[in-house]
């Protein structure tokens, strides 16, 4: 088959489950579904659907779908738990063991909501194993923290894990990239034991911070050793440091594992300014990261994750969806009933970065981690 050019306009497919945004986890919660409505208002907005292939709304995914990885039983009760009878004594026991409590709250539409976040990364891993588009987007998944049997970290079901295994089953090899500042635990675990998929997340690594996993040495387990990379960073990482590291470790990897498709994660918490995270990475930064690995010309799943600043977040997920369809955006931002959220910057695609915080990071550190890579990566050539 043709390599896709890295120069001429690729075909792109954008996944939006029409009503996704208008879900809620909970007055508190940092994980506000609207953000999806108003990355697709300045989509729309810009006049990027004319430069996307196709926009879809897709179907939601089936039960029998969710379960080619998720543990029946676990689904069974996504799909009976509601928001009253939850309180009932007979529930509590079985939420508690599905881990459904604080960050991940049974709120009203649940199972809906999963099956849509799912159903879009189905549909767009099944047009790029049809070859009738080179990328596809849905900025409603990559909810990477989700088990087989049990929710974790604001997710309930793995739609990564679900769209890998179905691209599996047309690519030898699969090669997962998750920029959120989160590690990519559910994606890490459910693939952590075979040489098809490689996994490899950048994220924020300290003993206390979510979820706790992801150090440079984990390797992966028989089939799987050497195919799980990990670049653990400290706060405060700038542009400059996160595209030396993430160039660097990236080209490596594709280099010695030929790929045949790739899933790239785009948690936006990595971006300055995010509410929970504490990386200070310019909107500009992340997109970089992603027109990086468009460049390669592989046919490429481009999914959400976290983002908790949602002004910011749906600013990075426009701006990424013109990179991958090669239009250059103005940075004055187009008109939209949501105009009050962006307000902060008037009105601008790329508001300033505020508020540093200090970078923890070194050179020294980040070469460390670069050689350490290195080092796993050639057992992969012999
Ligand atoms: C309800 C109301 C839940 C307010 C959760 C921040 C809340 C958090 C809330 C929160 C919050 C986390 C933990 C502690 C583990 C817990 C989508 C022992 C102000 C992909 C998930 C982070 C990140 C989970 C998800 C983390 C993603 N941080 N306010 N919860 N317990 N959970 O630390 O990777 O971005 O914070
Ligand atoms: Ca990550
Ligand atoms: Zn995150």
């Amino acid at each position: 088959t043709e390599r896709i050019s890295a120069h001429s306009r690729p075909i792109v497919s954008y996944y939006f489950p029409k009503g996704v945004g208008a879900y809620h986890y909970g007055e508190r919660h940092p994980m506000k579904p609207h953000r999806l409505t108003l990355t697709n208002a300045l989509v729309l907005g810009y006049g990027l659907d004319k430069q996307i292939h196709t926009m879809y709304d897709p179907r939601p995914a089936t039960r029998e779908e969710l379960e080619n990885y998720h543990d029946h039983d676990y689904v069974e009760f996504l799909k009976r738990v509601t928001p009253q009878n939850q309180h009932q004594a007979s529930m509590k026991q079985i939420i508690d063991g599905f881990n459904c409590v604080e960050d991940c709250p049974i709120f009203s539409g649940l199972y809906d909501f999963c099956k849509q976040y799912a159903g879009a990364s189905l549909a767009g891993a099944r047009k790029l194993c049809a070859g009738s588009t080179d990328i596809a987007i849905n900025w409603s998944g990559g909810l990477h923290h989700a088990k087989r049997g049990e929710a974790s970290g604001f997710c309930y079901v793995n739609d990564i894990v679900l769209a890998i295994l179905e691209m599996l089953r047309y690519f030898p090899r699969v090669l997962y990239i998750d920029i959120d500042i989160h590690h990519g635990d559910g994606v890490e675990l459910a693939f952590y034991h075979t040489n098809r998929v490689m996994t490899c997340s950048f994220h924020k690594y300290t003993g206390d911070f979510f979820p706790g996993t992801g150090k440079l040495d984990d390797n992966g387990i028989g089939a799987g050793k050497h195919f799980c990379l990990n670049v653990p960073l400290l706060d405060g990482i700038d542009d400059d440091m996160y595209q030396t590291i993430f160039k660097s470790v990236i080209e490596d990897t594709v280099t010695a594992f030929r790929p045949s498709a790739i899933v790239l994660q785009c948690g936006a918490d990595s971006l300055g300014c995010d509410r929970l995270g504490a990386f200070n990475l310019s909107i500009a930064g992340h997109g970089e990261c992603v027109d990086f690995v468009r460049r390669f010309g592989v046919p490429l799943l481009v999914l959400g994750g976290g983002g908790y600043t949602i002004k910011n977040v749906s600013r990075c997920w426009t701006y990424e969806t013109s990179v991958l369809v090669g239009h250059t955006v103005p940075n004055e931002l187009p008109s939209t009933v949501y105009d009050s959220f962006f307000e902060d910057s008037l009105w601008k695609l790329h508001p300033p970065l505020t508020g540093k915080v200090e970078n923890q990071n070194s050179p020294a550190s980040l070469q460390r981690i670069q050689i350490g890579i290195k080092t796993k990566l050639r057992y992969l050539q012999g």
